[in-house]
């Protein structure tokens, strides 16, 4: 067992998990956040947020003892995973959360401790703005403090196997600082972790998820090519990824989340003049509740239906079997609706236990009985398990997940 005491800044998507793994091996372990709601409910012994094996690897943590706080007590190693969104006007990433996260943990005096950022940050954000605040409080980094970038790479839905089998990156501009935090995450991790420098683990984790963003930007593109001329971009891609070096991903309603979503605009903050092909994937994704939205006003012309209120969106989190609505597709397809469209359109989701948004129906077959076009905007398992009941609908099917004849796609 490691002799050290660790304190997760940031009880979120992954900071919670995180916690309560290390917790689960035997780590001592705070959890702090601000919010007291969450951290009331924490202390409860509920999870906040539902995820496979979640709640029986927070069982394991608070049978080991872990502990959870709204305000900030010492530890040896901070790890700070707060959210780290991005500017809509400079595109660039707003580094609030983090620098205030420093701040609160430069106030307890963090001498002889490390600290692991695990946000995702743009590149050159720990050397601009997080070096000068350490110095600015009065310490030395290297001697009474140290910095390391320790980004995760676990996607919801399989977090809790992703976090033990990924592998991992740590940025450290000192070696021996990096050894003992590849040490300390070894304790759970069992994917090779690779040591490197701080940069250059900002900017891989930014360009992992900016690949995928232009890999589905590039399907979502052969999605409108293949409408415009009558094709079926799920065959054309199904049988071109047979090639061995070819791996395109899937079309959707648009690409939301916290992650892919969101970093690649930290390039095109940054890099302006360089980010061509980043900028048009973004653009490309973003598209796409427009796209699906004339291809409810074709379906609803093409039978006869005036009633946009006659039109149910299923599904409002930002993918499937998750019940996390950040930037998701269907929310920003709602706020298209809302400026071209009178309201009335309805919304369903089975994850979601509470009422988020107008109209929306808590009940699966209440939900149907008010609609004539269902448009199917995440393939949660429910729907799956579900398309015996859908045959009488006109469906707009934005996630390939229906077989019936007749069914529309994207
Ligand atoms: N999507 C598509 N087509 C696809 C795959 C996804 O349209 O073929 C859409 C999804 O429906 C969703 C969005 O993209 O709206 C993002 O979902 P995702 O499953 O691709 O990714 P996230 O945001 O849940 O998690 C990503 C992961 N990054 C990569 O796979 C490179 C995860 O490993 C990261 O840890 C996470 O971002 C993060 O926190 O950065």
């Amino acid at each position: 067992m490691l002799d050290v005491k660790i304190n997760v800044i940031g009880m979120g998507y992954i900071g919670l998990p995180t916690a309560l793994m290390f917790a689960a091996n035997n780590i001592e372990v705070i959890g702090t956040d601000y919010d007291e709601k969450l951290i009331t409910q924490l202390m409860l012994g509920k999870v906040t947020f539902e995820e496979d094996g979640l709640t029986e690897l927070f069982e394991k943590a608070v049978s080991h003892g872990i502990s959870f706080s709204t305000t900030y007590h010492p530890a040896d190693i901070y790890i700070v995973a707060v959210p780290t969104p991005y500017n809509k006007t400079s595109k660039k990433i707003d580094p609030t959360y983090v620098l205030s996260a420093l701040k609160s943990i430069m106030e307890i005096s963090p001498k002889g401790s490390t600290i692991v950022i695990e946000s995702t940050v743009s590149p050159g954000t720990i050397n601009k703005l997080v070096y000068p605040l350490i110095k600015e409080n009065g310490f030395i980094i290297g001697e009474d403090v140290h910095l390391v970038h320790a980004p995760e790479r676990i996607i919801p839905g399989n977090m809790i196997y992703e976090l033990i089998n990924n592998s991992r990156t740590i940025g450290s501009d000192n070696i021996d600082v990096g050894n003992i935090v590849k040490e300390l995450y070894q304790v759970f991790c069992k994917g090779e972790i690779v040591l490197t420098d701080i940069r250059t683990a900002e900017m891989t984790k930014v360009i992992e998820n900016t690949f995928r963003d232009i890999n589905i930007a590039f399907a979502n593109e052969l999605t409108k090519i293949c409408r415009s001329d009558d094709m079926d971009v799920y065959e054309i891609i199904r049988i071109a990824n047979m090639h061995p070096r070819v791996n395109i991903l899937q079309p959707g309603p648009g690409v939301g989340g916290h992650c892919i979503s969101v970093d690649p605009w930290f390039l095109v903050g940054d890099y302006p003049d360089l980010t061509n092909l980043i900028l048009a994937a973004r653009k490309i994704n973003d598209s796409m509740p427009q796209h699906v939205l004339k291809r409810i006003r074709d379906i609803m012309k093409n039978n006869n239906i005036k009633d946009i209120s006659r039109v149910g969106l299923y599904g409002l989190t930002y993918k499937e079997n998750v019940d996390d609505i950040r930037e998701s597709p269907t929310l920003q397809l709602l706020e298209k609706m809302d400026e071209h469209l009178a309201f009335g359109v309805k919304v369903f989701d089975p994850m979601l236990k509470e009422v988020v948004v107008e109209n929306q129906i808590m009940d699966f077959n209440d939900f149907l009985n008010e609609i004539d076009i269902l448009v199917i905007m995440v393939s949660h398992s429910h729907i799956k398990d579900n398309m015996d009941n859908l045959k009488t609908k006109l469906i707009l099917d934005t996630k390939n997940v229906c077989y019936f004849e007749g069914v529309y796609k994207l």
